[in-house]
């Protein structure tokens, strides 16, 4: 039981991007939904799969100013299902609609509707895991099409989105990167996807767009766009119009690993390998972008590592090499301050339940840990191994400075180890001891601030 509907809402969120199922949260109506919303919105602009089943009055006073009663058509981003009555179908096209669209969706139920009797034979007769190509799975895919636009590029660049996951468990996105580094043609990714292929693989461009390569997207006579919504993180606002013309777009929705393998088998790509030297990376040089490289380093490089939003999300960014899909979880398209606690939980708890085996890692600013500090409580409670970083530069990004409260002495409230480091070289060991126990830790690293490389726009 999260402690914050907003922590309800980023957990079921962080527990559908690890398991690639569905997040539900649950919440009561009026204040309980309104704070809602930035998960909601959040989970809409980075396609997860988070399904918010929210209170509401007895039907006989909606629209009455009746307490709390609001209209709800605020969390429907996406797609909302108002229950009215007994028909359970509606319940089924919700969860539908959320797993397979992989958007967030409301189901509103007024309270009274919870007395109605459903007809057991409704509900049975439903089968939910159902296939349908047309309506939610891979559409049409022309092999041939593709094949042709292939044998007309001299530099093709694939460029794979989170979109290529469909509706695999994480165990089979993780035999994707082996089918992927088999193709004599270069891949980039978007951040969202990073790790689907390694990336110290020959063969892997790595991230593109706003905070990774852009070289190679100009370069490319023609990209394969496998799964990406082309966000502006993707296609910068500078290069945006030129890419997009030399861009094919194929919409994947694999359900199971072996579609995925036959789809890259038939595809025609001989010697498609011009891709050179991967552009200069950054490297720490400064505190802040020191202290993040050292966590890097003496975590488990397959670790999921789960940010919030600032310069902590931007140096984690830039310096950790993706292995494996998922490494960095972050609020990509939103960026939302708050999302990184309760995300992490999330996460953690989709590792439970989806025999997972991962370190969970939050990298954190001071400021957007204050945002949901309550779900330490929830840490706590379920004794959930998290380790839990706060970089305390005392700084909101480069907006203003901020006074902290005490957070090792919040973290002692909360009845969670903790300790307090100022150099560097400290991080290191005690992450080992971390690793050994099986408890969450609360780090808190005094940081200098460190200004931030300029992104690609
Ligand atoms: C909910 C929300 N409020 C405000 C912002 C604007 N914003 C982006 S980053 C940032 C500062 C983050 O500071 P901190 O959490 O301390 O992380 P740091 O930048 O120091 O790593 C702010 C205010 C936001 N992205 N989300």
């Amino acid at each position: 039981m999260a402690k914050d509907e907003r922590g309800s809402g980023f957990m079921a969120d962080g527990y559908a991007r690890i398991t690639n199922y569905i997040g539900v949260c649950l919440v009561t109506a009026g204040p309980g939904s309104t704070n809602l919303t930035t998960p909601i919105a959040n989970a809409y602009k980075d396609n997860s799969s988070v399904l918010a089943i929210t209170g509401r009055c007895e039907r006989k006073y909606i629209g009455k100013n009746y307490f709390q009663e609001i209209n709800m058509d605020f969390l429907n981003f996406y797609k909302g299902y108002f229950i009215n009555n007994d028909d359970i179908n509606s319940i089924v096209s919700a969860f539908r609609d959320c797993l397979y669209n992989k958007k967030p969706v409301q189901i509103n139920i007024p309270s009274d509707v919870y007395k109605d009797k459903v007809d057991e034979n409704d509900l049975y007769n439903n089968n939910i895991y159902y296939n349908n190509d047309n309506e939610n799975g891979n559409g049409i895919i022309d092999i041939d099409k593709i094949n042709s636009e292939l044998s007309n590029a001299k530099k093709p660049l694939f460029l794979i989105g989170q979109g290529i996951y469909g509706n695999l468990s994480y165990n089979e996105m993780l035999k994707i990167s082996k089918i992927l580094e088999k193709l004599d043609c270069p891949i980039s990714t978007t951040f969202p996807s990073r790790g689907v292929i390694d990336e110290n693989l020959n063969n892997c461009v790595g991230l593109v767009g706003r905070r990774g390569d852009i070289k190679s997207l100009l370069e490319a006579d023609k990209i394969i766009n496998f799964g990406s919504s082309l966000s502006y993180n993707t296609y910068v606002e500078s290069v945006r119009e030129k890419l997009l013309k030399k861009t094919v777009n194929i919409n994947l929705k694999p359900k199971s690993i072996k579609e995925l393998k036959e789809f890259f088998k038939d595809l025609s790509i001989d010697n498609k390998n011009w891709f050179y030297n991967k552009e200069n990376k950054f490297s720490p040089n400064g505190d802040y972008s020191t202290k993040i490289n050292e966590i890097i380093e003496s975590i488990p490089e397959d670790s999921i590592i789960v940010t919030d939003a600032g310069k902590h999300t931007v140096f984690t960014c830039l310096l950790k090499k993706c292995v494996v899909p998922r490494n960095i979880i972050s609020s990509h398209s939103f960026g939302s301050m708050g999302f990184g606690l309760p995300a992490s939980i999330g996460v953690k708890f989709g590792c439970i339940d989806f025999n997972i085996d991962r370190d969970i890692i939050l990298i954190s600013g001071d400021g957007g840990f204050l945002m949901n500090i309550e779900e330490l409580q929830v840490v706590s409670e379920h004794n959930l191994k998290i380790l839990m970083i706060v970089m305390k530069n005392n700084k909101l990004a480069e907006f203003c400075k901020i006074k902290n409260p005490n957070f090792n002495k919040l973290a002692e409230a909360f009845e969670i180890d903790n300790c307090y480091i100022e150099k560097a070289d400290e991080i290191s060991s005690t992450i080992k001891e971390f690793l050994k126990k099986d408890k969450p830790l609360l780090m808190v690293i005094e940081t200098e601030d460190e200004k931030l490389p300029n992104p690609n726009i």
